[in-house]
């Protein structure tokens, strides 16, 4: 009974230590990057009288896509492009087309003086 009653803390402390090292866990973080295909929405607010932000950039060949917020009803307007679309007050108008020439372009509101009044911006395509 002696010998038993010595053995049975020696098999716990092996136990112990046993459990001890093999606490050790490998994490393996697998990190997928997801490629973001979501093309580039350029946001603009349009008010009497101009555009914020005043320069934009875009690429030669690439859909630029525009989100025009007017407080009161404007438009926005790229002769060269044969951009006019009418952005009303309160709402958020897209306005999408692609430069197919690098260059600088101005937009404007075509609407009686207001380009006059400061409600134009430059558009930039390399
Ligand atoms: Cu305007």
């Amino acid at each position: 009974m002696k010998r038993l009653s010595l053995l049975i803390p020696l098999v716990a402390l092996t136990l112990l230590g046993a459990g001890c090292s093999s606490g050790e866990t490998t994490q393996k973080t697998n990190t997928t990057t997801s490629s973001t295909t979501t093309e580039d929405v350029i946001a603009i607010e349009s008010k009497a009288f101009s555009f914020t932000p005043k320069t934009i950039n875009a690429k030669v060949g690439e859909k630029v896509m525009i989100d025009v917020t007017a407080n009161e009803d404007h438009n926005f307007t790229i002769d060269e492009l044969s951009v006019a679309v009418d952005t009303p007050s309160g709402k958020t108008t897209r306005v999408e087309f692609t430069p197919t020439t690098a260059g600088t372009f101005t937009f404007y509101c075509s609407l009686p003086g207001h380009k006059a009044a400061g409600q134009f911006g430059t558009l930039v395509v390399e």
